[in-house]
């Protein structure tokens, strides 16, 4: 009796940690402001086929039109109501999308912006993307329905209604982020009306949620409305199963409001990894390769099983939310490429993988002007298709960072090594380090010139690096790497090669 209450117990506390990924596959990729029609077809012809586990979509519900600057892609953290039509597609093309992906093992997890509104200089009347009425001087959003009652102006306290002083746990809670109204997360009615919409998008077969701003809810109030959740959809999913949860707090060190605090309710976003993952592969303040050697806790990051980490996001890759000088993005894809294999290769926490689209980048003083640009568009302010190119990259300015053949072989390589400790640490003290994943994986990277022989723990034979290329068929169109009778194999990358790493896995021996 009391082991079986200690597994329920076990089983409840675990859950929503738990990503639900499906047949052995490790990460989830978000495709930032793609339409939903585009992201059911890349479920079915890349994602599914190539060993993606999910998907963070952009937020579903409306949203205000922001015409000045026209389209950004922020007005889709300023929603009007929780009916499910942006510029990603119609309430239709969400539930096709989801029913689709989940018809082939790929989840979806939806970006909730649950802390607030529009902006408090909103205006009033209809341009939302469902063309619902809204009030943002009153305060009044008839589509939900919220009301001025539902909002925490007063609780707030600084004289501008605004969040002055992050060192204050209470303004960045109850004051507005940016002006934006700030719900009152205390209320029951208010509760009700945001559990009521995750539990629609879990009845459609969403398998988690991202919540945004989570920093500027209090946990108690996120633990509230995360207890009124509907398990997930049986159709897809095992019965009791939980919606995921990772939220977003930023947690650099120095402020009121640690992620600890939000243990309880779920993973959170771990941000110290991409900004310290850049300084080390740029090389920024004496950074080296071989620190990595201790990479995960030991670099005072979040206990392993509470983290969701990722290279970059859609806010810092353009100066928003923690961005800085050491975040890797595609616009220095070599760089990228040695940060992303690292973290997919590496045991520690659960990864997101992004995929961006390109914009012009316009830096005065330091600052890009452009980090506003919303997504490629037409000019009626539709979002563009995501074409497929021959070689399999995509058009119209979308980076799909995720089909570059490097990434995609590394979540491969991740689902492959699944469950192995990391092993065979090898390092030269300085820009080369290498490991294995118990006997199933082995990786090499070189921020240096790199000629040497190492154990790698994998059994002899011939290997395709699946960085240089990959295993077709029979035959190898990369590197070939031989390991011998007693492990071990020599490694040749030269300082200027563009992919300065190379990864070898018992999926990829020849
Ligand atoms: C402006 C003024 C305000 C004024 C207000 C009046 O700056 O002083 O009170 O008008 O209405 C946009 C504009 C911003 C504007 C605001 C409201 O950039 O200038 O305020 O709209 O109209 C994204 C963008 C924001 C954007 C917001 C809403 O990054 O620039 O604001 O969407 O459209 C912190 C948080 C963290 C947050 C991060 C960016 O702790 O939670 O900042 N990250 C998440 C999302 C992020 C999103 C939000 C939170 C808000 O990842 O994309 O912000 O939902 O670190
Ligand atoms: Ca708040």
């Amino acid at each position: 009796m009391k082991l079986l209450l200690l597994f329920v117990l076990a089983g409840l506390s675990s859950a929503q940690y738990n990503p639900n990924l499906r047949s052995g596959r490790t990460s989830m990729v978000h495709l930032f402001e793609w339409r939903w029609v585009d992201i059911a077809a890349e479920c079915e012809r890349y994602l599914a086929p190539n060993g993606y586990g999910g998907v963070q979509v952009s937020p579903p519900n409306e949203n205000i039109i922001v015409s000045n600057p026209y389209r950004p892609w922020y007005e889709r953290y300023q929603p009007i109501s929780y009916k499910l039509c942006t510029r990603s597609g119609s309430e239709q093309q969400f539930r096709d999308m989801v029913t689709r992906c989940n018809n082939v093992g790929v989840n979806i997890y939806v970006d909730a912006v649950i802390n607030h509104m529009c902006g408090s200089g909103g205006g009033s009347g209809t341009q939302s993307t469902c063309g619902s009425s809204y009030n943002a001087g009153t305060k009044d959003f008839p589509a939900v329905p919220y009301s001025n009652l539902d909002f925490n102006d007063s609780k707030c306290g600084t004289a501008s209604g605004e969040i002055e002083n992050y060192s204050d746990a209470n303004q960045v809670r109850n004051c507005r982020l940016v002006g934006l109204l700030d719900l009152a997360l205390e209320k029951d009615y208010v509760r009700g009306k945001i559990a009521d919409f995750l539990n629609n998008l879990i009845s459609i077969g969403v398998a988690g949620f991202r919540l945004d701003a989570s920093k500027h809810m209090w946990p108690g109030d996120i633990q509230a409305i995360l207890s009124r959740l509907n398990n997930l959809n049986t159709q897809w999913f095992a019965s009791g199963a939980r919606p995921f949860i990772f939220q977003e707090v930023i947690d650099l060190g120095g402020e009121a409001i640690s992620a600890s605090e939000y243990y309880g309710n779920g993973r959170i976003t771990e941000f110290k990894y991409g900004a310290k993952l850049g300084n080390v592969i740029r090389k920024l303040g004496g950074e080296r390769l071989s620190y990595l050697r201790n990479w995960g806790e030991g670099w005072g990051f979040m206990p392993n099983d509470r983290a969701l980490v990722f290279v970059d996001n859609h806010d810092n890759q353009r100066g928003h939310g923690a961005g800085g000088a050491s975040i890797l993005t595609f616009f220095d894809s070599r760089f990228y490429k040695i940060g992303v294999g690292f973290m997919l290769a590496h045991p520690y926490g659960q990864t997101r993988v992004m995929s961006s689209y390109r914009w012009t980048r316009n830096f005065v003083n330091g600052k890009d002007v452009n980090d506003w640009i919303g997504p490629p568009s037409n000019s009626d302010g539709s979002t563009k298709a995501v074409t497929i190119n021959a070689d399999s990259s995509c058009g119209n300015d979308w980076v799909c960072e995720h089909r570059w053949r490097q990434i995609k072989n590394m979540v491969i390589f991740r689902n492959v090594v699944n469950g192995q400790a990391l092993a065979n640490w090898w390092d030269n003290g300085g820009n080369q380090i290498a490991f294995s994943r118990g006997n199933k994986g082995y990786i090499i990277f070189n921020n240096d010139n790199m000629d040497v022989t190492l154990s790698t723990g994998l059994p002899a034979g011939t290997y395709c690096d699946v960085i240089s290329g990959q295993k077709e068929g029979t035959r190898c169109t990369g590197t070939q790497i031989t390991v011998s009778s007693t492990g071990s194999a020599r490694f040749v990358i030269s300082s200027s090669a563009e992919d300065p790493f190379i990864a070898i896995h018992e999926s990829a021996k020849l």
